[in-house]
């Protein structure tokens, strides 16, 4: 028996309290039909009154339309319907959380991501690289310095090195002392940018690596969180992985690494330990000025030449939902004590948990519709007479927390609605 009455909040509708014979019954986060969930209806009878509801006794009944309630009190008949409010909602996803074993356990640890033959993601004239991140500095303890191949001693995030100094170029992303660190070689001569602004602070964090080629040359640029933190002269030309481009190390050569130092060279070279999501690679430079930071997941554009939300959350496929879909990677899970990339739940976009909607009897005839925690005109509450007729419409009783109806009402559906 349900103890304590009707809940329903967006993308977990759940009867509060655990009955005695089985568990609460719940939807997935992305709203209100579950068919996994919801093969069976369910029904269970409420029984004794207890806070926050006053229900003398009724009963609640889950199908595939929400949660639907029926409550008697003082001789009084309440019923409805209580909704999920789906709308307005993203699914935070999945992340990727790498733990740096690098060396210590050859090829694993990391993403691959092949770049033979015509990937769109060779990129090799301007481009943008950006990602989320979230790291601790005790976790990396790598150093870089500005200039030349500086960034190859750091934390790696990115490698697109190529072993020595290589022909048409190579580059990478990499973290010395928390700072970042970006830099580029075009087969001549090379050079390191380097951040200061720490980002191995334990939160997330948006950063962008732009090469936007110019006459003579090219201007690299750092962007932390929107904010410029280090621009440079670099060199020109075309650094991306010649198709066809024979090598000594072909597990290593022919693909963009991300998470790990790609040749597992040696100890010298660290790899990445934290989180990792959203990343998007353009063959443009989106930036040259400072700018605000997306605050959701990337669509693609025109521009997009890799895309990887990392919210598979299973299984070793990273997808690639640029618009060509051709480059996508795989990932290479294992290595000692804790092994990586994992997949993670914490993500860079956090959704607010959305509020629970509660039916109190309040006094005889009426009903009182509120929910928690309260969330201003965030959230308001709509209804509609049936699903089959109308449409959703702010409740005309009121649609600001709470809302006092009639409990006479036959049938009425009502749902939490996110504008
Ligand atoms: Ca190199
Ligand atoms: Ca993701």
């Amino acid at each position: 028996m349900f103890e304590t009455g009707t809940g329903t909040r967006a993308g977990n509708l759940r009867l509060d309290g655990v009955n005695s014979r089985g568990p609460s019954i719940g939807l997935d986060r992305r709203g209100c039909h579950s068919p996994a969930r919801l093969r069976s209806p369910t029904r269970r009878e409420f029984s004794r009154p207890e806070r926050p509801t006053r229900f003398a006794r009724g009963r609640a009944r889950l199908d595939a339309r929400g949660l639907r309630f029926r409550l008697i009190s003082r001789g009084v008949v309440a019923a409805g319907w209580l909704l999920c409010a789906a709308s307005g909602l993203l699914a935070n996803g999945t992340s990727l959380r790498f733990y740096g074993h690098g060396v210590s356990a050859p090829d694993l640890d990391r993403v691959k991501i092949p770049l033979q033959t015509n990937r769109p993601v060779d990129v090799g004239g301007s481009f943008t690289v950006e990602f989320w991140m979230k790291a601790a500095l005790g976790e990396n303890t790598g150093t870089v310095t500005t200039g030349n191949d500086g960034w190859i001693t750091g934390n790696i995030i990115f490698d697109r090195d190529v072993y020595g100094g290589g022909d048409y170029g190579d580059w990478g992303i990499a973290m010395g002392g928390g700072r970042l660190a970006f830099g580029i070689h075009n087969g001549s001569w090379g050079t390191t940018i380097v951040g200061t602004n720490l980002v191995a602070d334990s939160q997330w964090h948006h950063v962008a690596v732009t090469r936007q080629l110019v006459s003579g040359g090219s201007v690299l640029r750092i962007f932390v969180d929107g904010v410029l933190d280090a621009q440079g002269s670099g060199p020109g030309g075309d650094i991306s992985y010649r198709d066809g481009r024979a090598t000594a190390w072909p597990n290593s050569d022919p693909y963009l690494v991300v998470g790990a130092e790609k040749h597992d060279a040696g100890p010298e070279y660290p790899s990445y330990s934290g989180w990792l999501d959203e990343v998007r690679i353009s063959n443009v430079a989106r930036y040259t000025n400072n700018f605000t930071p997306p605050t959701s997941p990337f669509t693609p554009d025109a521009a997009t030449v890799a895309l990887y939300h990392f919210d598979e959350g299973a299984d070793d496929t990273i997808g690639d939902a640029s618009p060509s879909g051709a480059s996508p990677g795989v990932r290479r899970f294992g290595g000692g004590g804790t092994p990586g990339p994992a997949w993670s739940t914490d993500t860079p976009f956090v959704t607010p948990a959305p509020p629970t909607l509660h039916a109190t009897l309040s006094t005889a005839g009426w009903i009182t519709l509120w929910w928690t925690p309260p969330t201003g005109t965030n959230w308001i509450l709509q209804e509609r007479p049936s699903l089959s007729t109308g449409s959703w419409t702010n409740s005309p009783s009121g649609w600001t927390n709470p809302v006092t109806v009639p409990a006479a009402f036959p049938e009425k559906l009502y749902r939490l609605f996110k504008p």
